[in-house]
């Protein structure tokens, strides 16, 4: 973007969500959202928030006090947002005032990560208002102070976020690994009960295996590394699995355990075991919530699709693949 450009009235952004293979689950003592473990991410395609963000709330001659915020039609007052909002005026120079309306295309806090998506939205959104225009690292980590898995999302296809790092950085982009097909498998459209952040500061201080969890993830993340390079759905699925199962692991044993698992979720985790046992090539991963995320290749999607329904009954997904960065547009007047 030109920096010689005006500061626009309202930018509409789109952004799409950061499903970690690998996952991140505690954070260094100092800073703010910065990761004890390595992730590695793809963006989402066709799961999407879209946030519009504009300056000129003052239509009808009345002044109104301090920002707005509407989500999913619902004027809010979201203390994180609040706070990253104060964070980023701290940081540039930004209209004193906005208007910031977000809604998503997917269930909102139901493990589906609509909180990497959501402040990627805000972050690339407060963007256009920011002179010079930020690089892609600098969004990132604008993006970090928001909500850590955030950073990841402002970029497309597959992304790195490495232990004790302020920013992620683009791995492969949306095209490099064509037919590979990420099915989320909704099993409930409940919000969940409590927000990651809570569970992973939680398990941080109450797990006795939480130490062991940090030390394992450097051998998860080279079989992971391994994998993508490789486009090897087998190796990459593998490190997924030990990553997914060993976070969970440090929720069970917190004191008191969190427990966003639901029987729904068990079912697909044992079906999925039996899909390979049967020879089918798909694995799959969960994150802070219930819903259950099967990589597999697009040839035998509609396959999985029917035999998993054979196992256990009709059930809600939506198919996605490696999607794009947020795509901004801004509007001058
Ligand atoms: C991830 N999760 O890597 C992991 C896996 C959930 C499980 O990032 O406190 O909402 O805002 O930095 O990003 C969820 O945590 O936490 C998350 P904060 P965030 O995607």
């Amino acid at each position: 973007m030109a920096d010689n450009l005006p500061l626009p009235v309202r930018v509409r952004v789109t952004a799409s969500p950061s499903l970690a293979l690998l996952k991140y689950w505690g954070k260094e003592k100092s800073g703010i959202n910065i990761p004890a473990t390595s992730s590695i991410a793809v963006t989402l395609s066709g799961l999407e928030t879209v946030t519009e963000i504009s300056t000129d709330f003052n239509q009808d001659g009345k002044s109104s006090a301090g920002d707005q915020i509407i989500i999913n039609d619902e004027p809010v007052s979201d203390p994180k947002i609040e706070l990253f909002l104060r964070y980023a005026r701290d940081q540039y120079p930004l209209p004193s005032q906005l208007t910031i309306r977000s809604r998503n295309n997917f269930p909102t806090s139901a493990g589906l990560a609509s909180s990497s998506s959501g402040f990627a939205a805000l972050a690339a959104g407060l963007g256009a208002y920011i002179r010079p225009a930020l690089s892609g690292i600098e969004l990132s980590a604008l993006a970090r102070a928001g909500s850590g898995s955030a950073c990841r999302a402002v970029f497309g296809g597959f992304t790195r976020w490495i232990r004790g790092s302020e920013y992620a950085v683009p791995v492969y982009d949306h095209t490099y690994w064509e037919d590979l097909r990420i099915l989320l498998i909704l099993v409930t459209r409940q919000p969940k009960s409590t927000g990651s952040r809570s569970a992973m500061n939680h398990c941080s201080q109450t797990s006795p295996v939480f130490s062991s969890w940090i030390r394992e993830n450097h051998r998860h993340e080279e079989m992971m590394l391994a994998g993508l390079q490789n486009r090897d759905l087998e190796q990459l699925g593998a490190a997924m699995r030990q990553s997914y199962l060993f976070m969970f692991s440090t929720m069970f044993t917190a004191d008191p355990p969190v427990i966003y698992w639901l029987p729904e979720s068990m079912a697909v985790i044992r079906a999925c075991e039996k899909l390979r046992r049967n020879g089918l090539n798909v694995w799959e991963t969960m994150d802070a919530g219930p819903q259950v995320k099967l990589l597999c290749q697009e040839s035998e999607t509609g396959r999985i699709v029917e035999e998993l329904e054979k196992e256990i009954g009709p059930f809600e997904y939506r198919l996605s693949r490696p999607g794009l960065p947020p795509a901004v547009e801004t509007c001058f007047d």
